[in-house]
């Protein structure tokens, strides 16, 4: 029992101090929201129960910082909106996370009831626009029934697949008034973090794949989110190196093992340094918390058909969704790698002794990729190449950052070359629905969920634009944030691709030459203009220094469409109509 727990209220009180109070019995963490009429009674009882709450400036924002909260603690993010546009400014942010799986929990004030449908000021079908953005929608149709219905939205916000839930709240029901009893105010604490309740494969499933996995010379694991949302990297890391089976990655399963460790390949699909080579000559993929969408699989073109799979999942019905598996392991990351590793146990030594060559190829074939790289990963261009500001990343930031990379080449560049140097969900792209603008309300996020850590978001230009009022938010609330601009004066991936399957024919892809370091400054925040690559770790350096403010890097890439893309040298490449190389 937690102390709160103990201190339950009783006698009437309103909905909104009743929503409050069961909150703050669960603990919960920084809400993000924007007021309005309906909610003002939960608003005023936030600070009564020891909760903290922050205006943000566009309640997408509020969704996207509580997504990047949950993502470091794994417990449920909190943001609100009011009736019409603050409900409507969620939809974004919600889908995000339920997409990514990442458990939320947002309230939103409707109208009373007694005149909805009058067209009310700011009415709007909110609960059915939404409905398909979360995994589930509770409308709170009585005062009496509010804790119920919030224990209610932690534990589905928690348990299987994590997702958003929105608690849509009448105004009548949050300002109307009930007796409530000390004994209403009970939360499951199971339910208060994801996973809130770990399930197994099935035993006889588990053998075998045990067998298909010992008689593997070439095992490679392929890992997704998944791996955070159950904190299973020990039990990774454990079964790859007690079983000599390389790792590799999506963009938001960085981190399953750490960058670091010689068993990590690095990231797969779209773009890969060595690890799609490693899955081509695979003879048995082991794909864990990972949904094997297009970008995974390069639209779906990986893994060859003949390969044998065998993909533990939370979720049952994913299972063999894009690739067929040949065996079918359905439970909880973190208790299917363990069950896994104690039915290989008796097989360790050999299996290592068996794969020595296997795993000896690896540290070659990253040098060799490092070598080939290396004139980009060093260059000493200006402006500033991606490739250098990544490696840059790799050398500044210390072992326990957080990176926080937005939609466009800010996290396709991070993806591919940013390293992490422990286990852990320290590189937070969103992923699950790719919006650009995530960065610095992410950013804001994660620094109130890590407050000890460095903490830097790296976003485009373009994405910046959309959330800069956002700084107004981090320099409030003093997040010690670092936020790269890459700034490139264009919607660059959009010019890139113009450049690469239009013939160069650009439209609306450009934007205006700005200077974010001067805009950040006079917003009372730090501001570093970086044009030269020497001067971009003392600028990383000086951001991370600042505790209680944000400070912006603004750094000047390349505006050369045809030196945009990651993965291909567009400068030479033909893409047909409907080919999709980035
Ligand atoms: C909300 C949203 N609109 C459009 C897109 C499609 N899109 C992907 S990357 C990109 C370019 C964004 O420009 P910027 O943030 O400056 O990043 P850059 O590609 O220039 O690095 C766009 C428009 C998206 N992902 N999200
Ligand atoms: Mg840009």
């Amino acid at each position: 029992m937690t102390e709160t727990l103990r201190n339950r209220p009783s006698g009437t009180m309103n909905g909104g101090r009743a929503l409050a109070e069961m909150l703050g019995l669960a603990g919960a963490g920084p809400m993000f929201g924007m007021g309005g009429f309906q909610l003002l009674p939960f608003y005023d009882a936030i600070g009564g129960v020891g909760l903290t709450h922050h205006l943000i400036n566009d309640e997408r924002c509020g969704a996207f910082a509580a997504d990047a909260y949950a993502r470091v603690t794994n417990r449920p993010g909190i943001c609100d909106g009011t009736l019409g546009p603050g409900a409507t400014n969620l939809l974004t942010g919600l889908v995000e996370s339920l997409n990514g799986g990442i458990p939320i929990i947002a309230i939103t004030g409707n109208t009373n009831r007694s005149h909805s449908w009058k067209n009310m000021t700011q009415e709007c079908r909110q609960v059915e626009i939404l409905r398909p953005a979360v995994k589930e929608v509770m409308r709170v149709e009585m005062i009496s029934r509010i804790p119920e219905l919030v224990r209610r939205a932690f534990a589905v916000a928690t348990s299987g697949r994590p997702g958003p839930v929105l608690l849509d709240v009448p105004e009548d029901v949050c300002h109307g008034v009930h007796d409530f009893a000390a004994e209403d105010f009970e939360i499951d604490e199971a339910t208060l973090k994801a996973p809130a309740r770990r399930a197994r494969p099935d035993a006889a499933e588990i053998e075998r794949a045990a067998k298909l996995i010992a008689k593997a010379k070439r095992p490679l694991l392929l890992v997704g989110g998944g791996i955070h949302l159950s904190e299973a990297w020990q039990a990774l890391t454990r079964l790859a190196e007690s079983q000599a089976i390389p790792v590799a990655h999506t963009m938001t399963g960085k981190g399953g093992i750490g960058c670091a460790n010689p068993l990590s390949v690095g990231l797969f699909g779209r773009y890969s340094r060595i690890a799609n080579d490693m899955i081509d000559a695979s003879d048995c993929l082991l794909v864990v918390g990972c949904k094997l969408g297009e970008i995974a699989t390069k639209r779906f073109s990986l893994p060859p058909a003949h390969i044998p799979v065998i993909q533990l999942d939370i979720v049952a019905e994913e299972i063999g969704r894009s690739v067929p598996a040949a065996v079918s392991l359905w439970g909880d990351a973190r208790a299917g790698l363990e069950d896994l590793a104690e039915a290989l146990s008796d097989s360790n030594r050999t299996a290592r002794a068996n794969r020595a060559d296997y795993i000896a190829e690896v540290a070659p074939r990253l040098r060799q990729w490092e070598a080939e790289a290396a004139p980009r990963l060093n260059s000493s261009d200006r402006p500033v190449h991606m490739a250098r500001l990544c490696r840059e990343l790799n050398k500044t930031l210390p072992a326990d950052a957080i990176l926080v990379a937005d939609g466009g080449f800010a996290g396709h560049w991070t993806g591919l070359l940013y390293d992490t140097k422990q286990a852990g969900r320290q590189f937070i792209p969103d992923r699950g629905l790719a919006s650009i603008g995530y960065g610095l309300p992410g950013g804001i996020g994660a620094c109130l969920a890590a407050p000890d850590r460095p903490v830097v978001a790296i976003s485009g230009d373009g994405g910046f634009n959309m959330t800069l009022g956002e700084l107004e938010s981090a320099r409030r609330i003093k997040c010690g944030l670092t936020v790269i601009v890459v700034n490139n004066a264009a919607s660059g991936y959009v010019k890139a691709l113009q450049h690469a399957m239009m013939g160069g024919r650009y439209q609306s892809a450009d934007l205006n030459e700005m200077d974010y370091a001067a805009i950040a400054r006079t917003m009372g925040c730090g501001g570093i203009r970086v044009e030269d690559p020497e001067a971009l770790a003392s600028a990383l350096q000086q951001g991370m220094e600042e505790r209680d403010r944000p400070t912006v890097v603004d750094v000047v890439v390349t505006r050369d469409p045809a030196q945009m893309l990651p993965a291909v040298d567009n400068r030479t490449v033909q893409i047909k109509q409907g080919d999709r190389v980035a």
